[in-house]
Order: structure tokens, then C-alpha cells, then sequence
């Protein structure tokens, strides 16, 4: 298959390190095409930039119509604009491109440099009026301050501040945090009106890490172009750019070059993502004493947890969603208390209350279980924590809590989930597991056909409702899964 076209319009970085040097090379590393369409010529080298000429607008349209042909973008990424006459002729080309537009308004570099000088004012005014055609605007805090001419110093007056740039016409801002004075993370805020998110990493050493910002949103658009959403496609950025700077080359004078390679796929490069803005890393939830969790029936009743663990079940969730009160009380007391008898490990999905009282092995929570739960109490207890995830997204999410285990999917076609989630694959749950440290459950559509495949992934524990509870035989069912399972258990004896 031919790889996807995503183009970068943008300037050119003499000494490599940003720019359309740094774009193109970051579309290579997604395995996708990037055109490059020319707005300015700059003569920098890692300390300083000393000469800069933009192209005529002929020009820039020149390229732009040649392109259209048939090389015509899945997803675009402007960087370096710098003039009222360029921001025009690109008015123009959007208003006929319905694909989405990732903006990096490169006002201001990392390294201090000023690109607009001449006629500020009335470049700001135009690429406040340009932000309707961008989806995903990327300002740091000093470019987010001269757009909207007011400091913002506090996580309250980002917010403020990214909401500002939204009814603007922007349709989504990521204020980038990377110049503020958190001295454990820096911490990027994201909203589209509707959600919103802070993104926080652990912050560097302290280099002049160049091209940052152009890597950002390269990435963030080649993602796009694959079909990414937008929340997910930023996680997967974010874990980009924090690879470059982890990995990236020294230079004299503190200078810094971003390292770009393959698909980021090392968990610590995963940010912590959360509601709030994050003051601090949180404690981690208890580790499960024993990693493997194996065959894991996820069942509505205790009636079925009576009958499957004399199967010889080491863990096994109880997810009741049909009752309230002291039916759905007795139903927990009664489970906790028999698995606590067959030393199993009792996990209750939501009612993480009930899980509390009467001292469940653990709790698993969908994201949507986030608000209601107080998660400190139930670390304090000692309960270990499952949290279902569907992408980068929720991951990234999930990790911000430090959960004893995550679970992931649904793998295949499921009739399990009242809303039913595109399946995820095979092999994006092969690459769950070589990006997690983290005992990683797959989940969705599992049965017993497909339980070796799953399980030669190497993850340590396999979820299923249906194969078990709408087998023909249950019990048997469960033996013949557990068989399969255990062959494929390094541990098994
Ligand atoms: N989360 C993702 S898929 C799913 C849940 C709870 C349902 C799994 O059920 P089944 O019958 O094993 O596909
Ligand atoms: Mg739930």
C-alpha cells in the first residue's frame, strides 16, 4: 500500500534542526509521505538565526497548486507563516481543503528567536482571523500571551487563555508548557471546548532542545493522517517528542537535537493525562503479587462465581450492572467471601464502595467511573486497580493513576458492550504490550479459537464474558480455556 500524503508548509531551518527539515524527517519515521511547501528561507545554526527571507506569495501558491494535482494531503501542518501576504494565499487554499490543519504558529522559538518583527501587529490581527481553519492550534505560553495580549501565568489563565483562542475560531488548543517554572513536569493543556485535558511529562534537563515545537505537531499531523483522533493522536505525539528530547543528540552550547526514530513505543515516554493540572506524581496502586493473571471470566452474578471457581479460576471479576441496594450488596458480599475461601482474587467493576467494605482483592473501573471514585481511599485500603482503555487517549489517562493493571481492547468484534467500540487488533495489542510495563489484560471478542493468538502476544491476562457464560457448557468451556491458556504460561508448571 502506497504510504499517505501529509504536507508541511512551512520554513526552511539551514542547520536541520527544525522546520521543514525536522517535518519531513518526522512524516518518515510515521511511514508517511510529507510534501514540503516553502514559505521562508532561514540562515541559522544551533545558537542563533541570522538571516531570514520569505518567498512571494506567487510562489508559495505556486507550489501549493502543483501539489494539487495528485499529491493532495490527508492532513496539513503549517509551521513558520510570518506575513500577512502568505496567511492570505493559504486563506484561500483552506477554504477548499477539508482535511485536518494542525497550526504551530512559530511566532517565538524555544531558543528566543523572534520570526515576525516587521508589521507585527497586523500579522497578529490576520492569523488571529486565520485560527477558523485550523483543528489543532499549537502555541507555546509566550506565542498563546502575544496572540491574546495578556500574561498567562497560572494553570486557571491557560485555561482562560486556550478558551480565548478557541472562540477565535480556533477548533482545538494545545497550550504548550514547556517554558513554564514546574520544576517536576512540564504540563500542556488541551481543549476543544467540550474536553479538555492537561498532558504532563517529567521535565528534562535543561538544553536548548531545538525543533520541539515543529516535531510536535509534524507528529501530531502524521497521526491525523492515520486515521488518528485528534486526543489519541496527541498522546502518540507527545511520546514522540519526549523520546527526542530523552534520546536526543548534545550539542556545544547546550544545544540539543531532537532524536527521531520509529513509533515511540517506551511507556516513559507516556504522559501522565488528567483533568486537573498535576501538582505532583502520584503514589502507585498495589503491584498484584502475582503478575499473571491468566484466564479472566468477567461474570454478572454470583451465581457464577459459585459455579466457575471450582474450575480452579485464580482471578475473576464481578461486573453487575442490572441491580442496586442490598440486591447488588449481596451479591458482592457473597462473591468477595467465596473467592476469599478459594483464594482467588476478586476484582468488582464500578461499586467501588461496596468493593471497599467488604475488602475485594481489587476494583476495575471504565474511564467513564472516574469522576465517582475516590481513588485515594482505595489506595490507602490496599485495593489493587484495573482500568479499561481503548487507545492512547484513555492509556495515557489511565497512567496518570498508576493502576496495578491496565486492560485493553475489545481486541475483536464483541456483543458484550451495549456501545460497541471498533475492534482494535491484533496488532495494535502487540504493540500495548511492548510500550507497557504494566500487567496488560486484553479484552473483547475472545474465545477459545482465539485465545492462543492472544495469548502468543505475551499479555498477562485474557477477559471474556460471552465465551464462557453463553457457552453451550460453561464449565467446560472454562477448562478447555484455562487448557489453552495455561500452554502458553511461562510460569505454568
Ligand atoms: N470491555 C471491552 S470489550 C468488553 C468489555 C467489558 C466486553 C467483552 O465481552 P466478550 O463477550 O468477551 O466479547
Ligand atoms: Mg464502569
Amino acid at each position: 500500500m502506497n504510504p499517505e500524503i501529509v504536507c508541511t508548509i512551512a520554513g526552511s531551518d539551514s542547520s536541520g534542526g527544525a522546520g521543514i527539515q525536522s517535518d519531513l524527517k518526522t512524516f518518515h519515521c510515521f511511514g508517511l509521505h510529507g510534501t514540503a511547501v516553502l514559505t521562508a528561507v532561514t540562515a541559522q545554526n544551533n545558537q542563533q538565526l541570522s538571516e531570514l527571507a520569505y518567498l512571494a506569495p506567487e510562489f508559495i501558491a505556486a507550489q501549493l497548486a502543483a501539489l494539487q494535482t495528485n499529491l493532495a494531503p490527508k492532513a496539513i501542518k503549517l509551521g513558520l507563516l510570518g506575513r500577512q501576504e502568505t496567511l492570505r494565499v493559504l486563506e484561500n487554499y483552506l477554504a477548499g481543503y477539508s482535511g485536518p490543519v494542525v497550526l504551530d504558529p512559530v511566532l517565538r522559538s524555544a531558543s528566543g528567536a523572534h520570526f515576525v518583527s516587521v508589521a507585527l501587529k497586523g500579522y497578529l490581527d490576520r492569523l488571529r482571523r486565520f485560527l477558523r481553519f485550523v483543528d489543532v492550534f499549537t502555541p507555546n505560553r509566550f506565542e498563546a500571551e502575544q496572540l491574546l495580549n495578556r500574561p498567562l501565568r497560572d494553570a486557571r489563565e491557560i485555561q482562560q487563555g486556550a478558551e480565548a483562542l478557541l472562540s477565535l475560531g480556533a477548533k482545538s488548543v494545545l497550550i504548550k508548557g514547556g517554558h513554564f517554572h514546574d520544576p517536576l513536569f512540564s504540563q500542556d493543556y488541551w481543549t476543544d471546548g467540550k474536553t479538555s485535558f492537561w498532558l504532563a511529562n517529567e521535565r528534562a534537563c535543561r538544553l536548548n532542545y531545538r525543533g520541539t515545537g515543529c516535531a510536535l505537531s509534524a507528529a501530531l499531523t502524521a497521526c491525523l493522517a492515520l486515521g488518528y483522533e485528534i486526543k489519541d493522536a496527541l498522546v502518540v505525539a507527545k511520546m514522540y517528542v519526549n523520546r527526542g528530547i530523552r534520546k536526543a543528540a548534545v550539542l556545544p552550547g547546550k544545544a540539543a537535537w531532537l532524536y527521531h526514530g520509529d513509533w515511540p513505543e517506551e511507556e516513559t515516554d507516556l504522559p501522565y493525562l488528567s483533568d486537573d493540572y498535576q501538582a505532583e506524581l502520584k503514589p502507585p496502586f498495589p503491584l498484584l503479587e502475582e503478575r499473571s493473571l491468566g484466564l479472566y471470566p468477567v461474570v454478572d452474578r454470583f451465581s457464577w462465581v459459585e459455579q466457575l471457581l471450582p474450575c480452579g479460576l485464580k482471578q475473576l471479576q464481578l461486573r453487575v450492572k442490572d441491580k442496586e441496594g442490598s440486591a447488588l450488596e449481596a451479591e458482592i458480599r457473597q462473591s468477595v467471601a467465596l473467592a476469599k475461601q478459594y483464594q482467588a482474587r476478586l476484582f468488582v467493576n464500578d461499586h467501588w464502595e461496596l468493593a471497599l467494605r467488604y475488602g475485594a482483592y481489587g476494583v476495575h473501573l471504565g474511564q467513564d467511573d472516574f469522576q465517582r471514585t475516590d481513588f485515594e481511599k482505595l489506595r490507602k485500603a490496599g485495593l489493587r486497580l484495573g482500568i479499561s482503555t481503548h487507545g492512547y487517549y484513555e492509556m495515557a489517562r489511565a497512567h496518570a493513576l498508576r493502576p496495578s493493571y491496565l486492560a485493553f481492547g475489545p481486541i475483536y468484534h464483541t456483543t458484550s458492550k451495549a456501545i460497541s467500540l471498533p475492534p482494535q487488533g491484533i496488532s495494535r495489542l502487540k504493540r500495548w504490550r511492548r510500550t507497557l510495563s504494566y500487567p496488560l489484560v486484553a479484552i473483547g471478542g475472545i474465545n477459545s479459537e482465539r485465545i492462543s493468538e492472544v495469548c502468543s502476544t505475551g499479555v498477562d491476562g485474557v477477559a471474556l464474558i460471552s465465551a464462557i457464560t453463553q457457552a453451550p457448557d460453561p464449565l467446560k468451556a472454562t477448562l478447555e480455556l484455562l487448557t489453552r491458556v495455561s500452554q502458553h504460561d511461562p510460569h505454568a508448571k
